[in-house]
């Protein structure tokens, strides 16, 4: 009888140990009921340092992965997107049981994306999108919705400009060449102020979403373009860059020239409150909690929304006032 007893417990263990080591399917493990979650573990290709958000972001991200039990095995690209594809390989190698990035730029990625899925590493894009025609590449997309970003600044600036028919003109700082927020902040803005003819972007370059090379193209902008009216910049720390070009230039910030940006962090939100930047739409950085419940879902094999969009609100100077004080970054 004890016999007996002691084959069917040793034949039950079996039966839990093979379940909770999962399929064995490219050393992902997977949770058995009652078998008990076993660590996952992340790699996580990160764009670079090159901004406020970014760098609120990967904050985001790394406190995240530490309160949800994830190991996280983090690199910083410094904006090149060989890193990333280095990176992404290296993750692939070391096994990982799923892999999040944010693409510095939206082409170029398919052959290091079938390498994973080959590799059956399950991948979710986190913040910036790509442009690649098999979405079976990656489980889902976490981020926010570009295109409707630069819709809002372009409504600000028609409802600004609503009682005058003097032509406005804008110069635009762009975001990174290529990059997600760049190509969609510039359509939603256009698709908007192009409804009428009296605004008229009149220099467009790319800042790289960093504050040198905002302040950088800014002077180049004031000497090149007369009778600048507004500065619609991608992203805030373009915009204080400009800013110091504009009162370089010994014009008045927010008053001469009027400047939208996008992200709404510290630093932007201070410059609204003291009424040098007239409007920001607001870009959350902190995808964290829901990238770590993504990643533990995905690496379960249950089903994720193939979008996630982030939920973000606009900030007039008034409204900066307000929220500053509890701004989380
Ligand atoms: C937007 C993000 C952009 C920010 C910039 O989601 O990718 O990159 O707007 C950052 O500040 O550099």
């Amino acid at each position: 009888m004890l016999k007996r007893i002691s084959a069917l417990v040793l034949a039950g263990l079996t039966a839990l140990a093979v379940t909770s080591c999962g399929s064995g399917s490219g050393g992902t493990t997977s949770a058995s009921s009652g078998g008990g979650d076993s660590t996952v573990t992340m790699g996580f290709s990160q764009v670079g340092a090159e901004s406020g958000w970014r760098t609120a972001n990967t904050k985001s991200v790394q406190e995240s992965a530490k309160t949800a039990g994830i190991t996280l095995k983090f690199s910083d690209a410094q904006q090149k997107q060989e890193n990333q594809i280095k990176a992404i390989r290296s993750f692939i190698q070391q096994r990982v049981d799923v892999i999040a990035f944010s693409p510095v730029v939206e082409s170029g990625w398919d052959p290091v994306l079938k390498e994973a899925q080959n590799a059956k590493i399950p991948v979710i894009l986190t913040d910036r999108a790509v442009d690649s025609k098999d979405t079976t590449l990656y489980k889902t997309f976490l981020g926010s919705d570009f295109i409707e970003e630069g819709k809002k600044a372009g409504q600000w600036l028609v409802e600004e400009y609503k009682d005058s028919t003097d032509k406005v003109n804008i110069v635009e700082l762009q975001g990174t060449t290529g990059s997600a927020p760049a190509n969609d902040r510039k359509a939603g803005f256009q698709e908007v102020i192009g409804a009428d003819t009296k605004f008229q972007i009149v220099a467009t370059q790319t800042g790289d979403f960093t504050r040198a090379k905002g302040k950088e193209v800014m002077e180049a902008f004031l000497k090149s373009t007369p009778d600048i009216d507004v500065l619609y910049a991608h992203n805030d720390d373009m915009g204080l860059g400009a800013i110091e070009a504009i009162e370089g230039a010994g014009k008045v910030p927010g008053k001469d020239i009027k400047i939208i940006t996008v992200d709404a962090v510290k630093d932007g939100m201070q410059a609204l409150a003291d009424g040098k930047i007239n409007f920001i739409v607001e870009c959350s950085p902190l995808l964290g909690p829901q990238l770590m419940d993504l990643a533990k879902k995905v690496v379960k094999g249950e089903e994720v929304p193939a979008r996630v969009v982030t939920e973000e609100t606009t900030f007039t100077q008034d409204q900066a006032k307000q929220a500053l004080p509890s701004r989380q970054y």
